[in-house]
C-alpha cells in the first residue's frame, strides 16, 4: 500500500510521525462517526411523502417506472435511484432519475424483469438544503400462485421500509464501504509521505 515500501525504503515512522499518524487515525474515526450521525434524519432534509409503487405495495408485475414525491424539491444533481433485490441484496438497476419539482422518477429498462420477489427503491438525492440524503421504500411482486403471494406480502411487511431512516439504507446499495476504505488508504499514504 505504501509507495515507500515499493521503492525499497524501510517502512517505519519517526516518533513524531507515528504520533501524527495516530492523531490522524483518531480524527478519521471521529470523522467517520460524524458521517454516520450526519446520515441520520434531519428535519431539513427532504423526505418521501408518497411513492409509486407505494411503500410495501404488492404488485402483480415488476414496474418499469417508479417515482418518489418528496417534502421539498430535490436539487437536480448528484441524484441516484437504485432498484435492488431485497433478498439477494443485489442492485438490479441504478441510474440518475428525472427530477421535476418534488417528484423524482426513474424509468427501468424493459429487460429488467426479475419476477416475483421483494424489492427496494433506494435513493440518494441532493435535498433542497443541498445535503445528500439517502433512503428507501420497498415493494413486492406477488407470485402468481396464491400461497407464494401471501408469503411475499408478509415478508415485505416484516422487512418494512423506513424512508425517513436514511441510516438504514444498506451501504452495499451505493458501494460506500469501498469508498471509505479508499479514503482511509489515501490518508495513510499522505501521512506516510509527511512522516519523514
Ligand atoms: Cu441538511
Amino acid at each position: 500500500m505504501s509507495p515507500r515500501v515499493a521503492s525499497g525504503e524501510t517502512f517505519r515512522f519517526s516518533k513524531s510521525g507515528f504520533r501524527r499518524a495516530v492523531a490522524a487515525a483518531a480524527a478519521l474515526v471521529v470523522f467517520a462517526g460524524a458521517s454516520v450521525i450526519n446520515a441520520a434524519p434531519a428535519s431539513a432534509h427532504d423526505s418521501v411523502l408518497s411513492s409509486n409503487p407505494g411503500d410495501k405495495q404488492v404488485l402483480d408485475e415488476f414496474p418499469h417506472h417508479v417515482s418518489l414525491k418528496f417534502s421539498g424539491n430535490p436539487k437536480n444533481n448528484f441524484n441516484t435511484v437504485a432498484i435492488s433485490d431485497a433478498d439477494a441484496k443485489e442492485v438490479l438497476y441504478s441510474h440518475e432519475p428525472e427530477v421535476v419539482g418534488n417528484e423524482v422518477s426513474l424509468d427501468i429498462p424493459e429487460d429488467i424483469n426479475p419476477g416475483p420477489g421483494n424489492y427496494i427503491i433506494g435513493f440518494q438525492i441532493t435535498s433542497s438544503d443541498g445535503h445528500s440524503t439517502r433512503g428507501k421504500t420497498t415493494f413486492s411482486v406477488a407470485d402468481p400462485d396464491a400461497a407464494g403471494a401471501a408469503e411475499a406480502g408478509a415478508e415485505s411487511r416484516q422487512t418494512g421500509a423506513h424512508a425517513e431512516e436514511t441510516k438504514s439504507i444498506p451501504l452495499w446499495a451505493y458501494g460506500l464501504g469501498g469508498g471509505l476504505i479508499v479514503i482511509i488508504a489515501a490518508v495513510v499514504i499522505v501521512i506516510n509521505r509527511k512522516a519523514k
